[in-house]
């Protein structure tokens, strides 16, 4: 475990009792004064623990809601208030600044799995002046995630294309997925149709079957 993951968890313990105590001062829930701090920490640069590349292995295929069809004529739609919409192909997204990263996938089920993975960081997809939130949906509409911007636009939030140097198989969410590793595995959605900037916290498939909207780590 390096020393980022373990200051996380020793605030963890010892926070919880602190976060109880200032969450009621400041008359908020504990869950929003986490959410509050962890996007306070994100937003200074915290990066989540990275890994020697020689640890990455291959993940369990862990759900596949919204990857029943096969993928014909696939493109990235983006959409945001005030910008005309736009459609990318796999190769427009490939031709934007590449980035690999060896980092953990943790799912709330309870196992997790160091992972190298190379895509795009989704702020380069961003608008100028982005709104608050981003959701995320497969092509079917399905599967779809919602995401805070600080999140959404940090560092090692990638568009994959590529699982330990391999193209992406369909059950790992090819030709595109998300990774980002400051959240739960929830997050990381598999097969990426569209991204819409939008200023109302969009639905979550997780969060309405009663996991934690905000998700992270
Ligand atoms: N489209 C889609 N993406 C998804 C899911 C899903 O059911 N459908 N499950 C999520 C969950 S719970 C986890 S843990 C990860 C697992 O990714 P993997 O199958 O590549 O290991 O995918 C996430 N992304
Ligand atoms: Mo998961």
């Amino acid at each position: 475990m390096n020393s980022n993951r373990r200051s996380f968890l020793k605030f963890g313990l010892a926070g919880a009792a602190v976060i109880g105590g200032l969450s009621q001062l400041l008359k908020i829930s504990p869950h929003e004064f986490n959410e509050r701090v962890t996007r306070k920490l994100l937003g200074e640069g915290r990066l989540a623990p990275t890994f020697a590349r020689d640890k990455a292995r291959e993940p369990k295929e862990n759900g596949g809601v919204g990857l029943d069809e096969e993928v014909v004529d696939w493109n990235l739609k983006i959409e945001a208030p005030g910008v005309a919409t736009r459609n990318m192909s796999i190769q427009e997204v490939k031709a934007l600044p590449r980035v690999e990263m060896t980092t953990e996938l943790m799912c709330v089920e309870g196992w997790s799995e160091v992972v190298h993975w190379t895509g795009t960081p989704l702020r380069h997809i961003a608008p100028p002046n982005a709104p608050e939130y981003v959701s995320l949906m497969t092509p079917d509409e399905s599967y779809y995630v919602g995401l805070d911007l600080e999140s959404a636009l940090h560092p090692q939030t990638l568009l994959a294309w590529e699982m330990n140097g391999q193209p992406l198989t369909p059950e790992h969410g090819a030709p595109l997925r998300l990774v980002i590793p400051v959240k739960y595995g929830i997050k990381n959605i598999k097969r990426v149709g569209s991204i819409r900037f939008s200023p109302e916290r969009p639905k979550d498939y997780w969060a309405e079957r009663g996991y934690d909207w905000y998700a992270g780590l």
